[in-house]
């Protein structure tokens, strides 16, 4: 075998390696338990540009749940258990629309330092205004269709409410937190975490009305753990 052919099969090995090391999931499904609360429609009335974009009232979105129990919109992040070391901050914005006059998606995970970036499809002005507890409070207003706002939230915050000073059903919450390994749940109540090392974890899950579910789950290098948990 020639030596650059050595190197080369070396260097396929440390990134196979690599590769091992970081490829667990966890995965799982969020349920509501018991009496689902009746959500209330959103009143655009004052509003034209934004009402006459929806042909039925929207419900707000403060509790998801489908007719299954299966619960959207609820945060998933690792809590604990992570080696301790700095991740890199993930390159891509998460991207919140404004369209219709709400915020979709209506919860997002970032992690610090991540920008947000918050575009209006609407034909009405929006003013973004995060209401933070632990990050610095702004507030920006947005022409119709107009340029993007691209924005960091540099601390680590959970369920941080952004809300609009001209429509006061908008809202959205960000979650920021310090690694990328978060996820949202869909409105099949199901979210996976993947790209981790092997551990034992404990996952905290937030949702905005229900409040906070922690949960222990060991994942094997390589493999696959599970976290169903449950809110009531
Ligand atoms: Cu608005």
């Amino acid at each position: 075998m020639t030596t650059s052919a050595r190197l080369f099969l070396a260097g396929a090995v440390s990134v196979a390696a690599l590769l091992a090391a970081d490829n667990a999931t966890i995965s799982g499904k969020i349920v509501f338990k018991g009496a689902k609360p009746v959500m209330r429609p959103l009143t655009m009335d004052a509003t034209p540009a934004c009402a006459k974009q929806h042909a039925k009232p929207m419900l707000s979105e403060e509790a998801v749940i489908a007719a299954d129990g299966s619960l959207k919109n609820v945060f998933i992040y690792v809590k604990a258990g992570l080696p301790a070391k700095t991740w890199p901050v993930t390159a891509q914005a998460v991207t919140v629309d404004q369209v219709g006059c709400v915020y979709n998606p209506h919860v997002i995970g970032v992690m610090a330092g991540q920008d947000v970036k918050f575009t209006n499809n609407d034909p009405t002005s929006h003013n973004v205004h995060p209401l933070p507890k632990i990050n610095n409070e702004w507030n920006q207003s947005q022409a119709p269709k107009g340029e993007p706002i691209v924005r960091k939230f540099n601390k680590p915050e959970i369920g941080l409410l952004v809300k609009c000073n001209l429509h006061p059903w908008m809202r959205v919450y960000v979650n920021v937190v310090e690694n990328p390994f978060h996820a949202v749940s869909a409105a099949d109540g199901t979210f996976t975490i993947s790209g981790l090392p092997a551990g034992d974890y404990k996952l905290a899950a937030w949702h905005e009305r229900f409040g906070t579910q922690e949960i222990k789950v060991k994942v094997p290098a390589g493999g696959k753990g599970t976290a169903n948990i449950n809110f009531k």
